[in-house]
């Protein structure tokens, strides 16, 4: 433990309950600059803890740091994210209780690095059975292959999620993870067809084409050339050094299949159009549509056919009319976000069967979350507004747990609750998910409403039945509510993590997400599995129309809050140090906003109330109990007998602490670091004494 006084001078403390001003955010701030400057990245407050992202390697996750946390006690070491980990095996390996973790921060913060070493610790460090080894492979094994399809490069984040993801992994009664599931959530595939400046498309097009060899290349009619010479990837960008995963040839004896898919995005990408002297539009590119046709596995003819017109079927009559050039467009590129979309689920689906999942009993869980991060560029559109809004959620999650637990154990232990004021951020939630008139059923009405419904009439509708909302601004409302300027095309929430302006061009497009019936009906048809196994004749026959994207994924969120509520949280909240992915870079300004957000200065505060420090009697007794020669070297009674023997000895005033049922409660961190200072002198003597017994021995 960091607990000397010089060593506190210099590297803070290693949590942030014991900060001796403990409201004062500058003390906080300055607690992690000390630490970041010394490369110590992590710092707790209670049991959650804190990161901030290094934008260095640093020489901390190595296997000998791993052994260094296997079962130690949370607080004996400096913090670390193993530490968290094997916090949650131990409840899952002695008492069975399934346990998730949750980290969160925005995005470029940390979080997939985070829960890619929690995933690295436990397949490194917990025992195997024989007849699962092949799990831990499978279970490193998904990460590369769904972060090649899922994540791509943005202006926040080189390897930025672009989809939610939650990870079971699942032990036996000795502790052998022996299987694992995998829940996806929302993919903003729109970034199939477009990227903004600066920003690339899924990194599984790029490292097709950069590293396919050409025999392969050729056989899916791609050229190794510039990624530029796909319309779909035309946005200028810098290289990402990424390393290539072509080797989940284990997860899916298809892999021909699955670039067949992909190279068929992009041809799909470099289809051209034209207009014929009776306005009707036809393909132009016939290489292409040959070689989609191929890919597919679908009639060139059926193709072309699907995409330049559109079947409605009314009263069992099939009625087909033609698309001018604008929709055709879309429907071309409605068709590249479908098939991308899909086939993202089916790997995850093949990857959970991979993995194999018990039901039984006898099998403890730990979840692991990893999602977007909160984000906000120059032009927020509706994948924004579904990114935001899932954070919001979790923070709403985690307000609620962390209070909770807190109350529960005060109660637990038989300690009075002091009530903590702090922001409950369930209004802004409400706001979007409320029945009726919350913005995703609004945006639902004008989805369904017939006539001149426009992403202009929702714009409208918002004003209309969110006005007076404390969270809710438009050009027209903001008086005074807001300082920067809101669009004529925008609305603006106010995120508890800060102020976003959505502009609504495509919000209706986008949350019908429409796939025309006769680019469905060529699609069941296909020749390429995968494909054929993501569209399926039962959908052309259900007449229902299906869930809208935003409400889709606001059940999965429900969804996904349910699965966690029933589980023991622990916390990580990472924090990005600058904007510039610089390491060493310590801005002030953005650390401080994120603190504020991510509710840290109230988590301490709540922590604080009343207590600074706790530890379960076991662990207090063991760890002071050279400090009394009642207690040394061993105490035989009763726990609670020996530590208030331990505390009367050392002098502690009653408003010092309590005693609970399980756990004493320090109030001031002063009185712990008296305690460790005294234990640090205490431990010297012995070794000078057992040093002399030693040499009167010999
Ligand atoms: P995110 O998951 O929180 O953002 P990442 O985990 O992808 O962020 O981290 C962004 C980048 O920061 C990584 O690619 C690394 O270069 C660096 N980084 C993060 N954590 C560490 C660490 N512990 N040690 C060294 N480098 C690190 V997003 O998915 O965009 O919300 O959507
Ligand atoms: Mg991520």
């Amino acid at each position: 433990m960091e607990s000397t006084l010089s060593a506190r001078d210099r590297v803070g403390v290693q949590d942030f309950l014991l900060l001796e001003n403990y409201t004062s955010e500058a003390a906080f701030i300055e607690n992690l600059r000390r630490r970041y400057k010394e490369n110590l990245i992590y710092t707790y407050i209670g049991s959650v803890l804190v990161s901030v992202n290094p934008y260095k390697e640093l020489e901390i996750y190595s296997k000998q740091h791993m052994e260094r946390y296997r079962g130690v006690n949370f607080y004996e070491i400096s913090p670390h994210i193993f530490a968290l980990a094997d916090n949650s095996y131990r409840a899952v390996r002695t008492e069975r209780r399934d346990q998730c973790i949750l980290i969160s921060g925005e995005s470029g913060a940390g979080k997939t690095e985070a829960s890619k070493k929690i995933l690295q610790y436990y397949t490194t460090m917990c025992p195997t059975r024989h007849n699962t080894h092949y799990i831990r492979e499978r279970l490193l094994q998904s990460n590369p292959v769904l972060e090649a399809f899922g994540n791509a490069k943005t202006l926040r984040n080189d390897n930025s999620s672009r989809f939610g993801k939650y990870m079971d992994v699942q032990f036996d009664y000795k502790g052998a993870p022996i299987g694992g599931h995998i829940i996806n959530y929302l993919l903003e595939k729109s970034r199939v067809v477009h990227q903004n400046h600066g920003e690339r498309s899924f990194h599984i097009f790029y490292q097709l084409l950069e590293s396919g060899d050409n025999s392969l290349l050729t056989r899916l009619g791609l050229q190794k050339t510039n990624p530029q010479h796909y319309h779909y990837l035309v946005k200028v960008c810098v290289c990402v050094n990424l390393k290539v995963y072509f080797s989940f040839v284990c997860f899916c004896e298809r892999t021909f299949e699955l670039l067949k898919v992909v190279a068929s995005v992009l041809h799909l990408g470099n289809m051209q159009f034209g207009v014929d002297e009776f306005e009707e539009t036809h393909v132009t590119t016939d290489t292409q549509l040959k070689y989609l046709a191929e890919l597919l596995g679908v009639a060139g003819s059926a193709l072309s056919e699907a995409l330049t017109h559109k079947k409605l079927v009314a009263k069992g009559e099939e009625m087909i009319s033609p698309l001018n050039l604008d929709q055709v467009l879309s429907a071309r590129d409605a068709l590249a976000k479908a098939i991308y979309g899909r086939t993202f689920t089916w790997l995850v689906q093949k990857i959970n069967q991979s993995l194999v999942y018990y039901t039984s009993k006898c099998s403890s869980v730990i979840g692991l979350l990893d999602i977007y991060g909160f984000e906000v560029f120059q032009q927020n559109s509706f994948e924004q507004f579904c990114i935001n809004y899932c954070n919001e959620k979790l923070q709403q999650l985690f307000i609620e747990l962390t209070l909770k637990s807190e109350q529960e154990e005060y109660e637990a232990e038989g300690i009075g609750w002091e009530t903590v004021e702090y922001f409950n951020n369930k209004i802004i939630c409400d706001l979007v998910e409320e029945k009726f008139r919350g913005i995703i059923a609004i945006l639902d009405e004008e989805c369904l409403r017939p006539g001149d419904a426009s992403d202009i009439t929702f714009l409208e509708k918002l004003e209309d039945t969110l006005g007076g909302h404390a969270h809710f601004v438009t050009h027209k409302l903001a008086n005074g509510k807001t300082r920067k300027a809101v669009g004529r095309e925008e609305f603006r929430l106010l995120h508890y993590a800060g102020e976003v302006n959505y502009n609504v061009t495509g919000f209706l497009d986008k949350n019908n997400d429409l796939l025309y019936r006769n680019l469905k009906e060529v699609m069941c048809q296909s020749g390429n599995q995968i494909v054929k196994q993501c569209f399926h004749p039962d959908e052309l026959i259900d007449q229902r129309r299906p869930e809208t994207a935003a409400t889709q994924f606001k059940l999965s969120l429900a969804g996904l809050m349910d699965i966690l509520i029933l589980k023991e949280p622990s916390y990580m909240r990472c924090i990005k140090p600058n904007n510039g992915k610089q390491p060493g870079q310590f801005e002030e300004v953005l650390i401080r906003h994120q603190v504020k957000y991510l509710g840290l200065m109230e988590n301490l505060r709540v922590r604080r109330a009343g207590f600074a420090y706790r530890r379960s009697f076991e662990a207090f007794l063991q760890r002071y109990k050279p400090l009394c020669p009642d207690t040394w070297p061993n105490w035989r009674g009763q726990l609670l007998d020996g530590v208030s023997t331990l505390v009367k000895h050392l002098n502690y005033k009653p408003e010092e602490y309590r005693l609970g049922r399980t756990k004493i409660f320090i109030r001031f961190p002063k009185t712990l670091f008296l305690t460790e200072d005294a234990l640090e002198i205490r431990k010297k003597t012995i070794a000078i004494t057992l040093q002399k017994c030693w040499r009167g021995y010999r």
